[in-house]
């Protein structure tokens, strides 16, 4: 009678190697990381206009608490960095526009990380709940690394590489200085504004009511023919957050 050989244990190979509590600790550091990122982008940005921008305020206070919550109710701190990641961020896809205007670097590293850094957080919330393998978390840590380092070259060879229009004799200048527009510009119908735009922030030079509607991008100057009927109209600056920029343009 053959001798029955016992079978040896095999290992329980239906789990990759990484999956669990390593991929759920992966993905936190990724989470961390990342909140931690925008919130200091965001900040600095409101330090150099300098105003509080309401939302992002808000965020970077919740952030705080979730990343305090991470250490005693780790499961709610996930979900609370993943929910202010993701309700920040819809309430700033209005600023998604600054990424199609390089030339105004500030503006364009600062939407791309808000915007992409909330999505990243959001993603890395819910891997972590999930307790994701933890390989695709360091694979896309190091694809938003390499894409950050993307965006401030291209948003720095931009800005040094546009320079802008100059003024011109004859030209009636307005300048845009402290988040604002002169309070009253007079000009003569078929004379021409230069728009000199003095803030490292994208502008615009918006007529209400007419067609003129002109970027100004950061710290240049553009050249606008007013070609418009006699009156007075508002000025106004058409990006979100931008609501208090207002002047009248007088056509004579
Ligand atoms: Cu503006």
């Amino acid at each position: 009678m053959a001798a029955i050989a016992p079978t040896p244990s095999t290992p329980d190979t239906t789990r990759p190697p990484d999956h669990g509590d390593e991929g759920a600790a992966a993905w936190r550091r990724l989470l961390i990381w990342t909140v931690g990122v925008f919130t200091a982008v965001d900040v600095i940005f409101m330090a150099l206009i300098p105003t509080i921008i309401p939302p992002l305020a808000i965020s970077a206070v919740v952030v705080g608490i979730g990343l305090g919550l991470l250490r005693w109710l780790p499961r709610t701190g996930v979900v609370v960095l993943g929910a202010i990641s993701l309700l920040v961020g819809i309430g700033g896809l209005g600023t998604a526009e600054h990424l199609a205007h390089p030339s105004s670097g500030l503006d364009f590293v600062h939407a791309a990380v808000a915007l992409g850094g909330r999505l990243l957080a959001v993603v890395a919330a819910v891997q972590v709940l999930r307790a994701a393998a933890a390989a695709g978390a360091r694979r896309l840590g190091a694809a938003a690394v390499v894409l950050t380092g993307v965006v401030l070259l291209v948003g720095t060879v931009a800005s040094l590489a546009s320079t802008g229009e100059e003024i011109e004799s004859g030209d009636v200048e307005v300048a845009i200085t402290e988040h604002d527009f002169p309070d009253h510009t007079v000009v003569d119908a078929g004379d021409t504004l230069f728009v000199d735009n003095q803030e490292p922030f994208r502008h615009t030079y918006t007529v209400e009511g007419t067609d003129l509607d002109v970027v100004i991008p950061a710290s240049q100057g553009v050249r606008i023919p007013v070609d418009i009927a006699p009156g007075t109209y508002e000025v106004i600056c058409d990006i979100p957050g931008h609501e208090e920029m207002r002047g009248t343009l007088e056509v004579r």
